[in-house]
Order: structure tokens, then C-alpha cells, then sequence
């Protein structure tokens, strides 16, 4: 996996003044995509499912995209939502979605990068 797309912040650390951080926020990816093949479809949720309940595939390069409901849980309501999305008229996933983006409110799941993000 291409770790060019990774994308550093650097600030001040809260609670220290002076100190600065560097932080890894994402590479690019689609949350309505965690199977990283560049289309929002059943084969994402089954995708997702497969890795929590068969352990195929037993990692995930980009954890964030299979967060379909931005909760930084990875769990079998991630699936629901997004098939909720894509099949019954339900909220789309919390972006980046539909395009390839960053998660601009980066928590514990990460994210090398997604095959479907440039
Ligand atoms: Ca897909
Ligand atoms: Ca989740």
C-alpha cells in the first residue's frame, strides 16, 4: 500500500504549550466504499461483514472506510447502515463519502489508504 497519501498535521499540543505534534490523520478513502473498488454497492456490506464474522479478509488497510456510521467502531452496525443507504433510502455514510476524501474528525480507526482513492 502506497503511503503517499498519507496526510500529516502539525499543531500544539493541548495542554502542553510548545510541545508540537505531528499526527497521521488518514489517507484518502470513501466510507459508502470499504472494499476499495470505487463503487457503493452490496458487495461493501458483504465485504464488511466477511471481516468481522469470517475473518476474510483477516485485515483491513483502511479500517475508517469500513466505519459505514463514523462511531470509530467497527461492528455489525456498520453493515446495516450502509446497506440502510443503499437500498432503503437511509442517511448516506458521514463523509467522505461518495468522493475520495480524509476523515476530518480522525479517531482511533485509521487508514493506509484506499485502493479506490487515488
Ligand atoms: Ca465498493
Ligand atoms: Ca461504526
Amino acid at each position: 500500500m502506497s503511503r503517499s497519501n498519507e496526510i500529516y498535521v502539525e499543531g500544539e499540543e493541548e495542554g502542553a504549550p510548545g510541545r508540537t505534534w505531528e499526527k497521521n490523520i488518514l489517507g484518502t478513502f470513501r466510507r459508502d466504499d470499504p472494499n476499495g473498488d470505487g463503487s457503493a454497492d452490496l458487495s461493501d456490506a458483504i465485504f464488511t461483514l466477511g471481516y468481522l464474522f469470517q475473518g476474510k479478509p483477516a485485515a483491513l488497510s483502511c479500517p475508517a472506510a469500513a466505519d459505514s456510521n463514523d462511531d470509530e467502531e467497527l461492528d455489525l452496525s456498520d453493515p446495516i447502515a450502509l446497506l440502510s443507504y443503499l437500498f432503503v433510502g437511509g442517511t448516506a455514510p458521514p463523509s467522505p463519502s461518495g468522493v475520495c476524501g480524509i476523515d476530518f474528525t480522525p479517531g482511533s480507526l485509521g487508514c493506509e489508504g484506499s485502493p479506490g482513492c487515488p
